[in-house]
């Protein structure tokens, strides 16, 4: 174990920086109207603080940048794809590796292998690429999670835990051969960052064995999870980040991972399974949407600090205590004043709870859409809509889903931003807050089919 600080002071010093600019409101109000009205459409020349995503927005280290320079291009056999595979055999576990673009690229190939037209997907709360590929092919997401994880403002240290009552329901319903894999996410995103126990994914995996259903992770913030089953969970408070991870994916068959996230570079992804035969087909597929099966969807430079990204990630426990630990500031310096939000704090970013901040505006109205775009125009911070607009219509009645959970979130990059950031942000948040009564609501200019809160636009009602 490590010397313990009493503070999360971060584990590094700052060797190069990237200016940003403060511009003024009149800018932003034309700015955000331009974009329709959504943060996605912004120009990030136009934003101060951005909070939109922690997806590729991690600062690299200086032993990554190195890795860039000796990455190896070549199209067969590259050697920084046998480092990332070491990499990933070694912290995650999995012989099989088969490297994507990105996420999505991960989920896209199983998610074809696997599911059959008419098949159940049961996860615990959907994330919407995931559900966008298991839908595509032509399977029906059944959400597992604990019904804690849809309540904003109860405290609950797993709100990410499978609900194994409503699983086995599903088994006893459809019957285990119409349910391909369960998907079970790590520090669940769309609830918040919240972290599932070991106890819950043991017990989730052990049920899943009884009925030969495999366990595929969403691997993606496995890292922060396993910084919160060593806060919070019996047992683990004198066991490594590093151990922690290895026995989460000890619990499944296989994981899909966006590595733009925990592991540190700002591209790449992959698949990794035990199963050699699924590994054989997966590289099929790979050969024909991604690239050959040494490189899939990333440069060989791209492979050989992700390689690097994965073993720090894990090499002390001090680069998750203080990614957490920022986060946790941002958190509490809202919560003293009053702004309403998800609680535990979550692990990669604060979800204000637009429900409850916007009460006056109808959830057709999409609040946490507006109240993105007040923030931004308060302060140039940008975040993300994580409601209505993301939660899609149903395809069969053609409604919106009416989530409950209509959030904003603002997510913090890794190792990005510092301290007084965060207090700018907090600042910011509760000016907006206290003004909340001139926040109005928004209606469609423009809907995309899927995935809709991409691109499209609003105007004010
Ligand atoms: C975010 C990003 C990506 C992501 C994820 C989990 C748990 C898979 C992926 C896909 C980017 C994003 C994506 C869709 C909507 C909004 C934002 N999450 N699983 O900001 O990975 O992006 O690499 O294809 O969080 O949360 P990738």
């Amino acid at each position: 174990m490590e010397q313990r600080r009493r503070s999360w002071a971060e584990p590094y010093k700052i060797k190069m920086v990237e200016p940003i600019k403060m511009t003024t409101r009149e800018h932003r109000e034309k700015a955000i109207a331009d974009a329709g009205f959504n943060s996605f459409l912004l120009r990030s020349d136009d934003v101060y603080i951005d909070l939109l995503t922690d997806s590729g927005t991690s600062a690299m280290s200086d032993n990554q940048w190195a890795g860039m320079m000796l990455g190896d291009e070549a199209y067969a056999g590259s050697k920084s794809y046998y480092h990332l595979e070491e990499a990933v055999q070694e912290v995650y576990g999995y012989p099989e590796l088969i490297p994507t673009h990105q996420g999505r690229g991960a989920e896209h190939i199983l998610s074809q292998l696997l599911i059959k037209p008419g098949d159940y997907v049961p996860g615990n709360m959907y994330f919407t690429t995931t559900r966008f590929h298991q839908e595509h092919a032509g399977g029906i997401f059944v959400d597992v999670i604990i019904d804690e994880a849809h309540m904003p403002s109860v405290e609950h240290p797993f709100k990410g835990n499978v609900d194994l009552a409503k699983l086995q329901r599903l088994i006893d319903d459809v019957g285990a051969d119409q349910i391909p894999y369960i998907s079970v996410e790590t520090n669940v995103n769309m609830a918040g960052g919240q972290p599932l126990s070991m106890a819950n994914l043991r017990a989730t995996y052990g049920l899943c064995k009884k009925y030969d259903i495999p366990v595929m992770l969403d691997a993606t913030r496995a890292v922060e999870n396993a910084y919160f089953i060593q806060q919070r969970e019996g047992g683990y408070e004198d066991r490594s980040i590093k151990e922690i991870v290895a026995e989460i994916c000890s619990y499944s068959d296989g994981a899909t991972v966006s590595s733009k996230k925990d592991n540190l570079v700002n591209i790449g992804g992959f698949l990794a399974v035990r199963d050699l035969e699924l590994a054989t087909r997966a590289r099929a597929m790979l050969v024909q949407f991604e690239g050959l099966h040494t490189y899939g969807g990333m440069s060989g430079r791209d492979m050989e600090a992700l390689a690097r990204g994965i073993h720090e990630m894990v090499d002390t426990d001090d680069h998750a205590r203080a990614r957490v630990g920022q986060v946790e500031y941002l958190g509490n310096a809202l919560l003293k004043a009053g702004v309403p939000l998800v609680q535990p704090i979550g692990g990669h970013g604060i979800f204000l709870d637009a429900a409850a901040i916007l009460p006056h505006i109808p959830q057709d109205q999409f609040p946490a859409q507006a109240l993105t775009a007040a923030l931004y125009v308060d302060s140039g911070v940008r975040g993300m809509e994580r409601g209505n607009v993301s939660a899609g219509r149903n395809p069969e009645t053609g409604d919106h889903r009416y989530p409950k959970l209509e959030l904003v979130r603002m997510a913090i990059p890794r190792r990005v931003y510092t301290q007084a950031h965060m207090d700018v942000t907090a600042e910011s948040v509760v000016e907006v807050y206290e003004n909340r009564a001139r926040v109005g609501g928004l209606k469609f200019t423009y809907e995309p089919q899927e995935l809709r809160f991409f691109q499209a636009r609003f105007e004010k009602i």
